[in-house]
Order: C-alpha cells, then structure tokens, then sequence
C-alpha cells in the first residue's frame, strides 16, 4: 500500500492546527481552541477509507476530523477565527464546524452527545440502505455518558452501519482515565453489546489504516464495529491551558517520541516512497496551502449582526 497520501492529510492536519495555536496566541480565534495535534494518525486512518458521501461526527477537538473529510482547509479556518466565509458562516466557531457538502455533519462540543446522533444517521442509511457509513469520533471521557451505552445497544440491535472509533487520549481535561473508569474500556464495552471490535495504536498510521479498511468494510456490510485508539494528547486541553500542572516531562516527552508523523516519515524512506528532500517539498506545499488559508480567513469580514437570528431553529411561543 502506498501511505503517501495519509502522510499529506496528517501533515495538513499538523500543520492547521499549529497555525491555529499561533492565530489563537495572537487573539484571532475567539473562545478556546481544542487542538488535534499527535492523533493524525487516527482521523486520517479512518477517513482514508470512506466516500465522499459517507458521514462523519465529531467532538470539541474536530479540525482534524473535518480536514480528513475533505474539508476546505481555508473554510474551516475562516470558521474557526468566526469569519462570515467560513462553513458555519462564522457563527460555529472551533468547536461546531459542520460541512454538510463534504459529509462532515458536525462537531459538538457537548461530550457523547455527537454519539446518539450518529446512531440517528445511520438508522436513516439503513432504512434507506443507501450504502453510507456513518463513523462517530469521540473521545475517552464519552465512554462515561449514557448516549454511548444506549447507542451501542441500537446499533447493535439494529445493525446500524456504524463505526464508533474512540480516540482514547488517556485524559478528560486533567484527570487521566485510570482516576476515571473501573471497566476495562470501550472495546471491551462494545463486546458486551455484541459489537466487533478492535483496539489499535493510534499513533501508528499503517495501523490505523488496516484497521480501518477492515472495520469500514465490516460497518459497510451492516456489521457495527467499535475501534478504540490508544493514543496521547500532545498539549493542554486546549490552546489556552498549559498542561505541566497535572503531567510530568517524561510524560511529555513520551507523547512526542511516539509522533505519528515521525514514524510514517521513517516508513516512506524505508520502502523507498519518498526522500527526505520529496518530504521537505511536500512540508513547504502544505505550509503555502495554511499561509492561503489564513490570508483567506484575516481577509473575510465577521459575519453581519443581523446574522445572528438567522439559520436559527425555534418555535414562536404560543406557536404549537
Ligand atoms: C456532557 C459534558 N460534560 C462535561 C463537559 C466539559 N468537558 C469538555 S471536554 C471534556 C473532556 C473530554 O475528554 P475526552 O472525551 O476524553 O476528549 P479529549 O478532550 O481528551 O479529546 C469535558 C469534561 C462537556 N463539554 N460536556
Ligand atoms: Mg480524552
């Protein structure tokens, strides 16, 4: 298998996103920016595998997802910097980029509460059996919330094209998962509900792929499967929060030599896929294609005041 086009989407995801720390630095994001940094590996792996028309959800830490789905990295630039260009006309933010073009049906920054909703997506493609795959990002701490245990059983029940891929980080803000669970995690949930399951370095990418060509074929033949990826949150919660408080150095520097990016880099020059000079190329196009992103979003206007009441869903009271 050829691994250079994962390595370009997880480069594309590194490199956003450490844009978007600078930009946040800076005072151009507004709110908090959960960052994807060190869990390429996982969204790409997964994604590599879908069509177009397949459907994604996602969580408070989705740019990656949405950039492994295909989104338009200056859209979702402009989105998060609240920009009327952006996907969500700027009134999203990070944490709520949806692209329904590309499938992408939303971030949520509401822990689990993506996870139901994909169940809901999925039940339409399998009644309609329109042959779509519906996959739910989420993180460790959402294996704690009910959604996750009553959409495990639909799905289950219902054999609902579903792939549930859990990206475990090993920490819900400062509190690693060992202070949190008594179980033996989410795969081991996903058996007792029936479901197939595999657990998966995360921060290996040719893992992740052949894990996920396996499972999307699986979910696609009606067959729920449920990933859990082990993998390590590189920075803070998000971009404003410094980590050293509740982590050791060690523990930093643990997350970092297992780099998903380092490891593929070694892969591709290994089986002769590309040179180290090919790679540098590929690094300064994919910073060219970040510095047009943020040259489209600083150019965009903040989305007009009217704005703020439309695309808004509500019922009149006194309406029924
Ligand atoms: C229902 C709910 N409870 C609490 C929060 C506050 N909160 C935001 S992110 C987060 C931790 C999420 O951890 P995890 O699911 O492991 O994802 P990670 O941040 O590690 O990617 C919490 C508790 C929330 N957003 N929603
Ligand atoms: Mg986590």
């Amino acid at each position: 298998m050829k691994y250079l086009p994962a390595y370009r989407k997880m480069l594309l995801i590194r490199r956003f996103e450490e844009r978007v720390a600078e930009l946040h630095r800076a005072g151009l994001v507004p709110g908090f920016a959960h960052l994807y940094w060190g869990q390429e590996a996982i969204a790409v792996g997964v994604c590599h595998w879908l069509r177009d028309d397949d459907h994604i959800l996602s969580t408070h830490r989705g740019h990656g997802h949405c950039l492994a789905k295909g989104a338009d990295p200056a859209r979702t630039l402009a989105e998060i910097m609240g920009r009327a260009t952006g996907y969500c006309r700027g009134k999203g933010g990070s944490m709520h980029v949806a692209a329904f073009e590309r499938g992408i049906l939303g971030a949520n920054g509401i822990v689990a509460a993506s996870i139901p909703i994909a169940t809901g997506v999925a039940l339409a493609s399998g009644l309609a059996d329109d042959g779509r795959v519906t996959v739910v990002f989420f993180g460790d701490a959402a294996v704690e919330e009910g959604p996750f245990h009553e959409s495990l059983n639909l799905a289950s029940l219902w054999h609902l094209p579903l792939l549930f891929v859990c990206e475990n980080n090993q920490y819900a803000i400062s509190v690693p998962v060992q202070k949190r669970q008594g179980g033996r995690g989410a795969a081991a949930i996903a058996q007792a509900h029936g479901l197939e399951t595999r657990r998966v370095d995360g921060n290996d990418a040719v893992a992740m792929l052949e894990a996920s060509q396996w499972a999307v074929q699986r979910v696609r033949e009606g067959k729920p499967v449920l990933l859990e990826c082990a993998t390590i949150r590189w920075g803070g919660h998000h971009s404003a929060q410094p980590t050293r408080r509740y982590r050791s150095r060690e523990e930093l520097q643990a997350a970092q030599a297992a780099c998903p990016l380092a490891r593929l880099e070694k892969r591709l020059i290994a089986q002769g896929e590309a040179t180290p000079e090919e790679l540098l190329e590929i690094n300064a196009a994919i910073i060219a294609q970040v510095d047009e992103a943020e040259r489209f979003a600083r150019q965009s206007p903040f989305p007009e005041p009217g704005a703020a009441t439309e695309d808004v869903y509500a019922t009149q009271e006194g309406s029924g």
